[in-house]
């Protein structure tokens, strides 16, 4: 169907129990499939929670938020799985092999497949590298890992698991601008038709974004591409700067 991956925001507005301002204001916006939309403000704007309503690890006090047309609240958590793929802003690894931890209990997936998603994630070389390669042991934390290798096994994960809608939480900022500029050169083959979200610090990561949204305490004050905002909005102007 035309609407599949289409995640919608409708009024949402969101506040955490016991807390008197809520952190997400009355948010509405369409992230279309096949499209990116760039999510970018400052810390502490509520990029990060904006992701997680999505994912429902909270619900709005106010408004709605669909997925392919259906309420988020109406779907189970495996549906939710199997739809939205969120890579952390700290992402985590589990004990076993970095083969178990990018199939992540898709069991189904090939090495193929995992080395295929490490290619596209900049993770293929460390990897190699490793005696075991997949089979290689991965501690509870990662800490066998740098947390740049981290990023990229979990953006792998996500490709692993080829999701209908990609949520990236500040992905790229830990890597070094030539392998995140490789990424992002990668990524749209290997997510074409999917729904992209992306939040990032770096301009320079979400300038080619279809839609860029600016949040700052917890509303959108600015929706446009990269040109338009840099015509017309003084926040974004003001990221541009900084
Ligand atoms: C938005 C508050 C946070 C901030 C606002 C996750 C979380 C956040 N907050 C809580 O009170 N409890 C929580 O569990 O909500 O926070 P954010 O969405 O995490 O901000 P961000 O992602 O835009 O910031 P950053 O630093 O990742 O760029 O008032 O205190
Ligand atoms: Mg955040």
């Amino acid at each position: 169907t035309p609407e599949a991956g289409r995640v919608v925001f409708e009024n949402v507005t969101f506040g955490f129990p016991g807390a008197e301002k809520p952190v997400i204001k009355n948010v509405s916006f369409a992230a279309e499939p096949g499209k990116t939309t760039a999510i970018i403000g400052s810390t502490g704007a509520g990029k990060t929670v904006l992701l997680n309503l999505a994912l429902r690890l909270y619900d709005p006090q106010q408004g709605s938020i669909t997925v392919d047309g259906a309420p988020v609240s109406e779907l189970t958590r495996d549906q939710l799985a199997d739809t939205l793929s969120l890579v952390p802003q700290r992402p985590y690894m589990f004990s076993g092999t970095i083969g178990s931890n990018l199939r992540f209990g898709r069991t189904a997936a090939t090495d193929e497949e995992l080395w295929e998603a490490l290619r596209v994630a900049q993770g293929e070389d460390f990897v190699r590298e490793r005696e075991l390669g997949l089979d290689e042991p991965v501690s509870q934390g990662g800490t066998s890992v740098s947390g740049g290798q981290r990023q990229r096994l979990s953006i792998a994960r996500a490709l692993v698991s080829k999701p209908k809608v990609y949520l990236f939480d500040d992905s790229f900022s830990a890597l070094d601008v030539a392998t995140d500029a490789r990424l992002r050169a990668a990524l749209p083959s290997a997510t074409q038709g999917a729904t992209t979200i992306i939040v990032a610090q770096r301009v320079s990561t979400i300038t080619d974004a279809d839609q860029i949204l600016v949040i700052e305490g917890g509303e959108i004050v600015g929706r446009g591409t990269h040109d338009e905002l840099l015509g017309s909005n003084e926040v974004y102007q003001e990221i541009v700067r900084s």
